[in-house]
């Protein structure tokens, strides 16, 4: 599959900075490479699937798509690629 990087930053800034921007409430922070590695691993499918549905892992809550039930599937999945990118 390709992303729109573009429109995955912009979806970022809006929806999921307000955690994974200082990694607050147990998110993985954006710069945290470490942290994102073993998450990454388990493949773009994956890390789309639970963004847009949400999950609740070991300690921490990661809400459907952030949260805004108005975003669609493929702003989730660019928002996800792009932070793939930038955790990298
Ligand atoms: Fe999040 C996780 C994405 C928003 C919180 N997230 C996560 C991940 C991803 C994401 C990809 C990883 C997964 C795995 O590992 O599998 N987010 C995202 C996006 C967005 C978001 C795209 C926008 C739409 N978040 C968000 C918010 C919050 C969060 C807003 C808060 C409120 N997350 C979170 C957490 C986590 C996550 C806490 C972790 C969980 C566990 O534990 O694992």
């Amino acid at each position: 599959a390709s992303y729109d990087l573009v429109e995955g930053a912009a979806i970022y800034a809006d929806n999921c900075a307000t955690c994974h921007q200082e990694g607050i409430m147990g998110a993985p922070k954006i710069t945290d490479s470490k942290a994102w590695q073993d998450r990454i691993a388990q493949g773009m499918p994956t890390l789309i699937e639970k963004s847009i549905n949400g999950y609740t892992g070991a300690k921490f809550m990661m809400p459907a798509r952030g949260g805004n039930p108005e975003l669609t599937d493929s702003e989730v999945a660019n928002a996800v690629a792009w932070m793939v990118e930038e955790s990298g």
